[in-house]
């Protein structure tokens, strides 16, 4: 017989996020018992995003005068009264069962009514519940015992765009451990590059505050500056670009996207002129960057509007560098299932509050591993103290992990949980180069 771990109590509260934004957090109680007594209680809390895609899954917020409009207490009320009901005695077990109910409580195919932020804290705290009472790490709960993979980070080092007050347009600049032996080491080696890199930013008056997701935010002409910052901090940490580090970047290119053009509006400054592209000059442009620098993967190097870029882009560039779609896809199957149809971009970004529950995310990063399509666990560029995606990353095997620069305590959580889970995994754990087919 099936087991049955009835869930018992759903309990939600505002909290904060790590921009100081309110945010829901989740509890769910489960247990054969009483409450309190011998029950398990998994916890959850949401991530915000900043450079959020168009189509993703609603985030409800109060838009009333506390925290200017930004409070979740909304979304909090439909935890505590409809999405709990909802739920309450149904196996936590089933966990698939569990989304379908709080997507029907819904109804609405953007999850607006009660807000993806309201159910995705029931999901994923459901979950946490459920390892917990099995008395399981939550990897194994979700992956089984085919979730040995750790993946390699993408970590964040200099910061642009939405997520920085500066004058680089590029969203995000990251590199990639993929020489390393294994997951400790590739976060040693990302963490002096790092440390490495702030001296040199520092040695040159540049400043090195910190934007949303702990990279540095100088004032730098543009990409090309970034980058060679970048091979130099790599190679005075003793490391070699293109071996043992290579370069990922976020263009976040829907935040540039003016009535079919790309502008730069930091480049402008920086240069004293208007600096604006087509799509075809943006790939140019791209081609260019991938002759003079070590880069192996572009996210949203077109706007999420531009299918037919896409396509244009993944034609030219797709069979030498990964194309990320983020605000492209949203995490969401049915936009990913276009994109594969019309080969666009060859790789996803999972981020959990896309599209609001956990079945959807793990369906997302299924579809694309069954289409040849890599997937990357995403966080926020508002996160908190959970590490739910660290674990989500082990359990779908994905190999690779955004997670931000090894600065600001709600990524070193991530960071530090996946070093855990490492320990944890001993000799079984496996860590390879994503971007190298079939090196087992
Ligand atoms: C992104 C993310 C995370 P945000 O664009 O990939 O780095 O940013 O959460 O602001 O959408
Ligand atoms: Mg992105």
């Amino acid at each position: 017989m099936n087991r049955y771990l009835p869930i018992r109590k759903v309990y939600a509260r505002e909290v904060l996020d790590s921009r100081g934004n309110p945010t829901v957090e989740t509890e769910v109680t489960v247990g054969e018992g009483i409450v309190g007594k011998d029950g398990y209680t998994g916890k959850a809390i949401i991530p915000s995003g900043a450079s959020t895609g168009k189509y993703e899954a609603l985030e409800l917020r109060d838009k009333d005068k506390r925290y200017f409009g930004r409070g979740v207490l909304k979304a909090v009320e439909n935890i505590n009264d409809k999405l709990s009901e909802s739920v309450l005695g149904e196996n936590v077990l089933n966990q698939r069962h569990i989304d379908t109910l709080l997507k029907q409580e819904d109804g609405t195919e953007n999850k607006e009514k009660v807000g993806a932020n309201a159910i995705l804290g029931v999901s994923l705290a459901a979950a946490d519940a459920a390892a917990k009472a099995l008395r399981v790490p939550l990897y194994q709960y979700l992956g089984g015992c085919q979730a040995h993979d750790m993946p390699v980070p993408m970590m964040n080092i200099l910061n642009g765009g939405k997520h920085a007050e500066n004058t680089i347009d590029f969203q995000e600049f990251m590199i990639m451990p993929v020489g390393a032996c294994c997951f400790r080491e590739g976060l040693r080696m990302c963490v002096e590059i790092y440390h490495k890199l702030k001296e040199i930013l520092q040695s040159e008056g540049l400043s090195v505050a910190v934007g949303d997701e702990g990279g540095f935010a100088p004032d730098l002409k543009g990409a090309e500056e970034a980058l060679e910052y970048m091979v130099r901090a790599v190679k005075e940490a003793g490391f070699l670009p293109g071996k043992e580090i290579s370069f990922a970047l976020d263009i976040a290119a829907s935040e540039l996207y003016e009535n079919g053009m790309y502008y730069f509006p930091g480049q402008s400054i920086m240069q004293n002129k208007r600096i604006i592209k087509s799509a075809e000059e943006m790939i140019s442009y791209y081609e260019e960057l991938l002759e003079k620098f070590p880069i192996v993967s572009i996210e949203d190097g077109l706007c999420e509007e531009d299918w037919e870029g896409w396509v244009k882009m993944t034609k030219r560039l797709g069979h030498k560098v990964q194309l990320v779609g983020d605000d492209l896809f949203v995490t969401n199957t049915k936009r990913l299932q276009k994109g594969i149809e019309m080969r666009a971009g060859n790789a996803i970004l999972i981020k959990v509050n896309q599209i609001g529950s956990l079945s959807e995310a793990m369906e997302a990063v299924n579809m694309a591993h069954k289409a040849g399509y890599a997937a990357i666990v995403s966080h926020r560029s508002g996160e908190s103290e959970d590490t739910f995606i660290a674990d989500l990353a082990v359990a779908m095997g994905t190999g690779q992990i955004k997670t931000g620069a090894p600065c600001r305590g709600e990524r070193t959580a991530k960071y530090n949980r996946l070093l855990e889970i490492e320990d944890e995994l001993g000799q079984e754990a496996r860590y390879r180069n994503p971007f190298i087919k079939n090196n087992s």
